[in-house]
C-alpha cells in the first residue's frame, strides 16, 4: 500500500518565499518543513500498488492550461489545528483542474474525498489555541505550470513526501 497525493509542488524559490511566510507569522505550533510545504490538490489516502499505474494515465489524461494563484492570507483552523496559507481568489482554471483529476480518479474506482475543494497550503500543524496575532502575509504568487503526484511515507514517525512524477499544464 502507498499513501498518495496529487499536489501542486512549489519550486526551491517558492519554498524559500513560503518558510519566510511562517518564519514571519510567528505561528505557534510545529511548523511544517521546507521539503514537505505544497499545496493539495486531491488526497488519495492509502491505495494498492496495483493501482499506481491506473493513476498515473488518469493523471496524465487530465488537460488543463497552467495559471496564476495568488496565496494573500493566513487562516487558522481550529479543528485540525492547522495554519494555511490561502488564496481569496481562486482561480477558475484550478477549480477545474481538481474536477478533472478527481473525476478521472473516480473512473478508476479511488473515491472523490467529501466537502468542498479548499486550496491552501498547511504551514503549521499542531497548533496551540487561541494562537497569537498573526499579521498578514506577503503575497505569494504562484505560477503553477504542473502538478505532481506525491507519496507520503514515515521517517522516524514523521511524514516525508515524495515526488513519484509530475505533469505539465498546457494551453
Ligand atoms: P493538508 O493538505 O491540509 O496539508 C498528505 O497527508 C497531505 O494530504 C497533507 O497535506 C494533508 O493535509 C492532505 N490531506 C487532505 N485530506 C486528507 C485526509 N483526509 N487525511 C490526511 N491528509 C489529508
Amino acid at each position: 500500500m502507498r499513501r498518495l497525493f496529487f499536489a501542486l509542488w512549489p519550486s526551491p524559490d517558492m519554498r524559500r518565499e513560503l518558510v519566510s511566510c511562517q518564519n514571519l507569522a510567528g505561528i505557534n505550533g510545529r511548523l511544517v518543513s521546507r521539503h514537505n510545504l505544497h499545496a493539495t490538490l486531491c488526497f488519495l489516502g492509502e491505495q494498492p500498488d496495483v493501482l499506481l499505474e491506473p493513476t498515473m494515465l488518469a493523471a496524465g489524461d487530465v488537460d488543463a492550461p497552467p495559471f496564476t494563484i495568488e496565496f494573500d492570507h493566513f487562516e487558522v483552523w481550529l479543528k485540525p489545528k492547522v495554519v494555511s496559507l490561502c488564496p481569496t481568489h481562486v482561480p477558475q482554471a484550478l477549480v477545474e483542474l481538481q474536477r478533472s483529476l478527481s473525476s478521472a480518479l473516480v473512473h478508476i474506482g479511488i473515491a472523490a474525498e467529501k466537502g468542498p475543494y479548499q486550496p491552501h497550503i498547511t504551514l503549521a500543524r499542531n497548533i496551540v489555541i487561541p494562537q497569537p496575532e498573526i499579521g498578514q502575509p506577503q503575497w505569494i504568487k504562484w505560477l503553477v505550470g504542473q502538478f505532481s503526484l506525491i507519496e507520503s511515507r514515515l521517517n522516524r514517525q514523521m511524514p516525508v513526501y515524495q515526488v513519484l512524477a509530475s505533469w505539465d499544464l498546457k494551453y
